[in-house]
């Protein structure tokens, strides 16, 4: 394991906002007062009526109860948009680039968020939303889902984003699981060239929610195709009229912010619930320290707002700060592998936050499509989703920082709301592959995976928890806070479980292992292999499957099926292909399995359990190592397994 070191310029470390004097003493008083921590960096944010309670929290199992700024009142959109306008209403807050560069940008000020969303508030209101109504945002990556995110934020309605790449399937579930009012859609989405037909998934998802729900269809590409009369409401049409003021709500800091929906070791997608008051204090302080954001700066994450990234690292956290922040509707290799490169030079990105999955995509490129573009004014690069390999982390640092920008390989989760682990651009010597170091006010620790020991000094490995809370912390399940303290707060007694497990090097620095549980990571997306065994077993053709994650050198893992069809049933090439379109329309294109195995029986115990460690060897191709087989009660299942497996 690379323990070589880099540490930050001197240019960087004398003009960050944090060097590692100041983060040792920041974190040290985060630490021993969080009371005082979080109740000076609560002044970041404006408060309608200001708190006086800082925080007050349980992590006793069965009474779990997160509180924080309990008392103050605020509005989100207010302190993403109003604040600032004084100051910088001329300013860009957002640049959107096209999936097509072609189209040309548009540069979004600070006046124009501020009239564009109150219009967008003004139609959800028309439509009869109000405070704490549901919204579930099918959308491209367009203005609009900003307009949107921050609309429903001004009325004090819940957003609940569905990426644009899942099925309709899964839309109607989170509608339904929301039970929303209201869902936001464009006619198609432009990606990589090629246009989704959202409003097409749309009109499926509908058939199967309430009548009572309106579908707002934003034009995006021109290619609206259906038009249900009474359901479907043209945005272009009623924003051309909507006023362009709206009063921000005032809401109290524990009312939900937004659902976001994601993928647990068991059963089907959970409803994460945000807060509004202790999130966005969160978000923006994560971003002003973590990217080392300074005023006038250009900042760049491309992930998706269907993603927990996108809320926090392209809206609410640079938009808090009053940030200049892109927002990019495309992929990183349309027209070809150069789009990320060529987007930073014309836009002058200072920082540039993507994933681990889209490096080792254009890594394997080439350098000339890096080299050829202009990249003097990046300054700080980072990385989130998955772990980084210290191969893709060294191409990162040399041939797209030129050697001179920190990486901030940053740990976190849609349920920790912002940054849990990370290092600071201007305070810490980073290695690759190495979260490196706690945020302000996180502690965590290890611990002995069977028994929940904590494990003490440097040089361990176990299971990753989180002792305390944070303010941008998850608050519950939506509809489900048994289930909310089952999945976090069950295993280990009194802290945060991640799901993650950990190593603490011999220097104190934090490096993730990966999930613990039954979710994979595939291209940084979030999935349990128990949906994607649901969506196989719904075929009619399938009697049984497994699925497991295997190592895959551009996504991370793939996601590797085994599949025993029903008594009858031949495996074939076509069939094959027909479960692959299967799980794509029960679920989405992200979850389509790289491989699919026939199995004749899976692995099981004797009281029927299936042995996912013994599936998961074979899959990484180390059945040498398969363990303790003595509890199989068919061991040749597994010896036919081996026999025929897919990726040798
Ligand atoms: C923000 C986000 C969370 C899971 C998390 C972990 C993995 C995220 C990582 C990382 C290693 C990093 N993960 N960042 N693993 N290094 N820098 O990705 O949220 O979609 O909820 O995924 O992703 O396994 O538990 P989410």
């Amino acid at each position: 394991m690379s323990s070589k070191t880099y540490a930050p310029t001197a240019e960087m470390v004398a003009n960050a906002h944090v060097n590692e004097a100041k983060y040792n003493e920041m974190y040290a008083a985060s630490i021993s007062d969080p009371e005082g921590f979080w109740r000076e960096q609560g002044k970041r944010v404006d408060w309608i009526k200001p708190f006086t309670q800082v925080k007050d929290v349980s992590y006793a199992f069965g009474e779990v109860n997160i509180n924080w700024y309990a008392d103050g009142t605020l509005n989100v959109s207010a302190n993403c948009i109003d604040r600032h306008l004084a100051t910088r209403g001329s300013q860009t807050a957002i640049i959107w680039e096209p999936d097509n560069p072609d189209e040309g940008a548009q540069h979004i000020t600070y006046q124009e968020l501020h009239d564009n969303t109150c219009r967008m508030a003004n139609v959800l209101k028309d439509l009869g939303v109000g405070k704490g109504d549901r919204v579930v945002l099918y959308l491209p990556m367009i203005p609009e889902a900003a307009y949107a995110m921050l609309a429903c934020t001004r009325i004090g309605a819940i957003h609940s984003i569905v990426f644009a790449g899942f099925s309709p399937d899964a839309l109607s579930a989170r509608v339904n699981g929301s039970e929303a009012k209201v869902v936001i859609t464009a006619d198609e989405a432009p990606r990589g060239g090629r246009n989704t037909p959202l409003k097409t998934n749309a009109d499926q998802a509908l058939l199967h929610c309430s009548d009572d729900v309106k579908c707002l269809v934003v034009k995006r590409t021109g290619g609206q195709t259906t038009w249900v009369d009474g359901r479907d409401v043209d945005y272009n049409a009623l924003a051309a009229d909507a006023s362009t003021e709206c009063a921000p709500e005032e809401m109290n800091a524990e009312d939900p912010l937004f659902i976001l929906y994601t993928s647990g070791s068991t059963g089907q997608p959970k409803g994460v619930v945000h807060t509004t008051g202790g999130y966005l204090v969160y978000a923006s302080l994560t971003h002003e320290m973590v990217f080392d954001y300074h005023d006038g700066d250009i900042y760049w994450c491309t992930a998706d707002v269907g993603w927990v990234t996108g809320h926090s690292y392209i809206v609410y956290g640079p938009l808090a700060n009053g940030a200049t922040s892109v927002m990019f509707e495309g992929t990183p290799t349309y027209p070809d592998a150069s789009r990320f490169w060529q987007v930073c030079e014309k836009h002058k990105v200072n920082q540039f936050y993507t994933a681990p999955t889209a490096i080792r995509a254009l890594m394997g490129q080439g350098n000339e499509f890096v080299e050829k573009c202009d990249l003097s004014d990046l300054k700080v690069l980072g990385t989130v989703g998955e772990p980084i390999n210290p191969e893709a982390w060294n191409w990162y640092n040399d041939v797209v920082g030129g050697g001179r920008c920190p990486i901030v390989d940053t740990w976190w989760q849609t349920e920790t709301g912002g940054h849990l682990m990370t290092p600071l651009p201007g305070a810490h010597a980073t290695k690759p592959g190495s979260a490196m170091k706690p945020f302000f006010g996180i502690e965590p620790v290890v611990l002995e995976p069977a028994s929940g020991e904590i494990i003490e000094g440097n040089g361990v490995e176990g299971v990753l928890c989180i002792k305390d809370s944070w303010p941008g912390q998850m608050r519950t399940v939506w509809g489900d806070h048994e289930r909310f303290m089952k999945t976090y707060f069950a295993d280990y007694k009194g802290y945060y479980f991640t799901g993650d497990g950990c190593r603490r090097d011999e220097d104190g620095d934090y490096w993730i292992t990966g999930r613990v549980d039954d979710v994979i990571n595939v291209s940084g997306h979030r999935m349990g292999t128990a949906e994607v065994e649901s969506a196989l077993v719904a075929h009619a053709k399938v009697a049984e499957a497994a699925v497991v994650g295997y190592p895959h050198d551009i996504k991370g893992q793939g996601i590797y099926c085994y599949v025993t069809l029903m008594s009858g049933e031949e495996p074939s090439e076509e069939l094959r292909k027909e479960l692959r379109t299967w799980v794509r329309t029960e679920i989405g294109p992200i979850a389509s399995p790289d491989l699919i195995q026939w199995a004749p029986g899976l692995p099981k115990t004797r009281s029927g359990k299936i042995m996912r460690r013994i599936l998961r060897k074979i899959a990484e191709n180390d059945y040498g190592a398969l363990g303790d087989t003595s509890t199989l009660a068919e061991p040749a299942v597994v010896d036919d397994l081996i026999e025929n497996r897919m990726n040798r």
